[in-house]
């Protein structure tokens, strides 16, 4: 089984300063990578939304304190003690941790048993915002079991996509996910189990897929996990434990089938990073995906896009009684394929601010006006 190294992941590619010696070593073994991710290596982009000044100086602040409150959250928990004294947990307490996660607020959750290829070989040194300088650190498989979750995103703002409502719900997700992980390893300690929680900021393990063994939704042609009732719409969380409960396995509801047929993440996707080349690894269906033209996107939009999880029918929501048929049944396929264009066409997409971002003043509704005229 192949380890994925949290050093090759694209965020701890682009923020490897030239002059270091992590960068002479990391393009010395890798060299594939030097050239394209030169250009992406810009520093802070989300001032490049194409707004009117007085739309950034009222909005954008309104995500600068979010990683603060991950941190603390984050702090909260790993300072967090493991109680001495264990309290013996059933291995059918599955269903209740389930439902304990639901009640922190995530819509879904998966357990999974934890292998040594679930984690990441090494650290990639992205925590920096948590207060934790591990980069080349060799990461040591040490939690049995990995509590994975689904956190969902709003539909109405994810309709903005790729514009800054998309990014606002995006960030609101990762302080769900933050809160949730951070309850639930406290929750663990208490229970006596050593436990760690993966927020936006600090991972051990790729989650894509973690949530794909953990049986929470297939692996689409967007190369995410996409979920049968808010398809990609959703952000991941987990929280690796040293508790074992009964576990979880992948799902098959059809979707390498029916993504043949859709292929509206590709389609849409403005900078054509998605492809229909499909390969297994360790065993889970992945399509090639080019991550430098994707981030050069959010770079130039100033936000993370999101086009493809808009564009999924999945998370426009399909008919749930047409959706469990549709396993090998390229009939059904069409017929939910045929329903998302005639409510939805080829991209639902709400044009025009919503009222979080609404600006009253009528100059810059001008401009707004003028700049959608463009
Ligand atoms: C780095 C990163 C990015 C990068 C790179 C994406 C990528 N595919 O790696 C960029 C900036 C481009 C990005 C974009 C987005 N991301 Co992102 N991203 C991550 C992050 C932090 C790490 C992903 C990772 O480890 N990638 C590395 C491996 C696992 O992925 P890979 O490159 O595809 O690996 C391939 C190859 O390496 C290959 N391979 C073949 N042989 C071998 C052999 C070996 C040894 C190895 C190592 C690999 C390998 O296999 C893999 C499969 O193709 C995760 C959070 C997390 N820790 O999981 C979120 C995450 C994956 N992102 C997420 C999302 C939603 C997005 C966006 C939609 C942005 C948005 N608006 O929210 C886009 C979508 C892009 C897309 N279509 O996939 C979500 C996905 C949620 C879900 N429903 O599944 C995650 C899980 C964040 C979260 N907490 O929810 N992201
Ligand atoms: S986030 Fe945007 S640019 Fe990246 S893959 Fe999705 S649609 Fe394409
Ligand atoms: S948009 Fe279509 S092709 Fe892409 S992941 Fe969703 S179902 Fe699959």
């Amino acid at each position: 089984m192949k380890k994925y190294d949290e050093r090759e992941t694209l965020f701890s590619r682009v923020a490897l300063n030239p002059n270091s010696k992590e960068y002479k070593e990391f393009y010395k073994k890798n060299p594939e990578y030097k050239q394209k991710d030169a250009p992406l290596r810009t520093g802070p982009f989300r001032d490049k939304i194409r707004k009117p000044a007085r739309y950034k100086e009222l909005f954008l602040p309104l995500n600068k304190p979010n990683k603060a409150v991950i941190n603390g959250l984050f702090q909260a928990a790993i300072n967090y003690p493991v109680n001495e004294k264990r309290v013996d947990v059933p291995k059918t307490f599955n269903k209740n941790i389930k439902e304990i996660v639901k009640y922190y607020g995530a819509l879904d959750c998966g357990i999974v048993k934890l292998n040594e290829h679930h984690y990441y070989s090494h650290h990639g040194g992205v925590s920096e915002e948590v207060g934790m300088d591990t980069y080349n650190q060799k990461i040591k498989p040490s939690y049995k079991t990995a509590i994975v979750f689904t956190v969902p995103m709003d539909l109405a703002f994810m309709n903005r996509a790729p514009h800054f409502e998309e990014l606002l719900t995006t960030e609101n997700a990762y302080i769900d996910v933050a809160y949730i992980g951070a309850r639930l390893e406290m929750y663990l300690k208490e229970l006596g189990y050593k436990s760690v929680s993966q927020n936006g900021e600090y991972y051990l393990a790729p989650l894509v897929p973690l949530a794909y063994d953990a049986g929470l939704g297939e692996i689409g042609m967007c190369n995410h996990i996409v979920t049968k009732k808010h398809g990609n719409n959703v952000r991941l969380g987990a929280v690796l434990t040293n508790l074992e409960v009964e576990y979880d396995q992948p799902i098959d509801y059809g979707l390498q089938e029916f993504c043949k047929k859709c292929a509206l993440c590709l389609m849409n996707c403005p900078s054509k990073s998605i492809t229909h080349k499909q390969r297994m690894v360790n065993g889970r269906p992945f399509y090639k995906f080019n991550d430098s033209t994707c981030f050069n996107q959010w770079q130039k939009m100033g936000t993370d896009c999101g086009t493809c999880i808009q564009a999924c029918p999945m998370t426009q929501g399909v008919d749930q009684d047409l959706l469990e048929q549709m396993k090998d049944n390229p009939k059904i396929m069409d017929q939910i394929m045929e329903q998302h264009y005639e409510k939805h066409g080829r991209r639902r997409y709400t044009k025009g601010d919503l009222p979080i971002v609404t600006l009253e003043e009528e100059w810059c509704m001008r401009l707004t006006f003028m700049e959608w005229q463009n």
